[in-house]
């Protein structure tokens, strides 16, 4: 596995670091109100369950799962809901937690569906921001790192669904990838 990666982006120590840092950043935002946590599967299951550790408010948490049609996403911006959460999330304040936010389909599509369910408020907060690659205007609330155009894997990211159990977050060799014909986009 680690064989295939072509430079470490940032550490396990880095990670914690920096997520302590939003956590703190996110007590801050929502001193005295309760959260409803949305978490994107699969990607966002390390740095949710890291992040939330940091928060001190109240809060529940619900697990969303989206899907790209294939290839084709990322120029059509097609994403249908596989699994939606349980809970109601009218007049609360919810923060969607996202590993990546890429060409910024998925969130985009995460944030028109949710806040058409009138929550109080609703913000976004990814661990890495690739914003060269975006095709839709939209910024995440809080964001991790920003990251230059590379593919990467670890703490929850994947190719083909591997590399996730990787603590550190690191970019793959180009050519472990670029044999395939969707850089690892594939449909769920
Ligand atoms: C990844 C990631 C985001 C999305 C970002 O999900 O977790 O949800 O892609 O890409 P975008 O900004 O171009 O829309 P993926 O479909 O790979 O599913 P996964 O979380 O199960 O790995
Ligand atoms: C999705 C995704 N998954 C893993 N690594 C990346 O660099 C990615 N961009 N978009």
């Amino acid at each position: 596995m680690m064989q295939d990666l072509a430079e470490i982006l940032f550490s396990a120590e880095e990670i914690a670091a920096r997520v302590k840092e939003l956590g703190n950043q996110i007590n801050k935002d929502y001193e005295g109100k309760e959260l409803i946590v949305v978490g994107v599967l699969k990607g966002s299951l390390m740095f949710m369950a890291d992040l939330i550790r940091e928060i001190k408010v109240p809060l529940r948490y619900d697990l969303i799962a989206v899907s790209s049609y294939g290839a084709s996403t990322s120029s059509s911006g097609i994403v249908r809901i596989i699994k939606d959460i349980d809970v109601s999330i009218q007049n609360e304040h919810v923060l969607i937690i996202e590993d990546i936010v890429d060409t910024g389909l998925t969130l985009r599509y995460l944030i028109t569906t949710l806040s058409s369910r009138q929550p109080a408020s609703l913000k976004s907060c990814v661990l890495l921001d690739k914003p060269s690659r975006r095709k839709t205007e939209i910024a995440p609330d809080y964001s991790g790192f920003v990251i230059p155009d590379k593919f990467v894997v670890g703490y929850g990211l994947d190719y083909a669904q591997r590399y996730r159990q990787l603590p550190m977050i690191a970019a793959l060799k180009p050519e472990v990838y670029s044999t395939e014909k969707n850089s690892g986009k594939e449909e769920n």
